[in-house]
């Protein structure tokens, strides 16, 4: 029996990673998305580290239904990005894929081709028990990817409810991938992520496809026009087929026309910061949270506030005062890390 490997220090998997070393890279990303107390203090230690190298990528997130070609589309997309010179690491964040045992099977052999250049890095994130299917440590895996010389960042999410959104709040550009199909009910996508959507692809755009794809991009432009936007501009609609490879170049000049005018404008800055600031008031709700949970009288506090509330017998208002008051008598100390 061989003894299990000695757990790196903070210090030597940043010196790792800024080296550019992928072995020390992925096992900084599984430090990072541990939950053990000894894990989550180096890795606290290791993100203090790599800071100040962190913020150079562009961040993309790619989403969309199950089996509409985002994966597809990232494996012939990443290959053209790594041939025009860039470094590329791409985050998988879909539960379909880790529901066949924790690995990102399905994705892994889609990413065939991406997987076998030295200049991508392809990592499945576990988003098992976190909001929505976003994986709870993405953002951090992306400071690590950054910091070990990456400079474009693709975070695919499938497009199930929060995680979309979550994955709106951490990267610079979302693009939102479609099906040719009946635009007209626009298949059911939920205008949320269409007004934060900066791209729209329709995929598939090929072979007895094609002519569909193409009303397909004409009815969602057109809706487009009259949706409330936070900027005034509608999201350009492009066509793209994953399959042949047209229109995947288009795309990446799309993006980055749209990063540099959002750079000119100030909203790039913009967004980043209002990130940063959503991040540190996650983690301060987290922290709480699992502050809470690990004091025990706070936690029974909690459980019969939900029991009262859940039977009508009291306002959560109420409930959820009582919750705070056991807890902060309760002498609860954030824990060591
Ligand atoms: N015809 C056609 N099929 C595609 C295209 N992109 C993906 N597919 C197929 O659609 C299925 C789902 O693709 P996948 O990339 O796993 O989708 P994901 O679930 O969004 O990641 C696979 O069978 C792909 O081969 C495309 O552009 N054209
Ligand atoms: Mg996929």
């Amino acid at each position: 029996m061989t003894a299990p490997a000695r757990r790196p220090s903070a210090r030597e998997l940043a010196d790792g990673l800024l080296a550019g070393n992928r072995t020390l890279l992925a096992r900084a990303i599984t430090m990072v998305e541990s939950r053990r107390p000894d894990d989550q203090a180096v890795a606290l230690d290791l993100l203090d580290l790599i800071l100040p190298h962190t913020g150079g990528s562009l961040r993309v997130g790619i989403t969309g239904a199950p089996g509409v070609g985002k994966s597809s589309f990232i494996d012939r997309f990443g290959a053209n990005l790594v041939a025009s010179g860039r470094k590329l690491a791409v985050l998988a964040v879909d539960p379909s894929s880790t529901l066949t045992g924790g690995s990102i099977l399905g994705d892994k052999t889609r990413m065939q081709e991406l997987a076998l250049l030295p200049q991508a890095f392809v990592r499945p994130s576990p988003s098992a028990g976190t909001l929505g299917g976003a994986a709870r440590k993405t953002r951090e895996a992306m400071l690590l990817c950054e910091a070990a010389g990456f400079d474009t960042i693709l975070i695919e999410t499938v497009g199930v409810g929060q995680s979309e959104a979550a994955v709106a709040d951490m990267v610079d550009l979302l693009a939102l991938l479609l099906l040719p199909a009946g635009g007209d009910d626009l298949q059911g996508i939920k205008r949320g992520i269409l007004e934060r959507a900066d791209l729209l692809v329709i995929n598939k755009a090929d072979g007895l496809l094609e002519s569909t794809a193409k009303r397909t991009a004409r009815d969602y432009a057109a809706a487009l026009h009259v949706l409330p936007r936070e900027r005034n501009e509608a999201p350009p609609v492009l066509l793209t087929s994953a399959l042949t490879g047209a229109g995947i170049d288009e795309v990446w000049q799309t993006l980055l026309r749209l990063h540099a005018e959002a750079t000119v404008s100030g909203h790039a800055e913009e967004r980043r910061r209002a990130q940063r600031e959503r991040w540190l008031t996650d983690a301060i709700a987290t922290g709480i949270e699992e502050a809470l949970a690990a004091q025990p009288e706070a936690a029974a506090a909690r459980e019969a506030a939900m029991r009262s509330v859940t039977a009508g017998l009291q306002h959560p208002g109420r409930a959820a005062r009582a919750v705070v008051e056991a807890f902060l008598h309760s002498g609860a100390k954030p824990s060591a890390d």
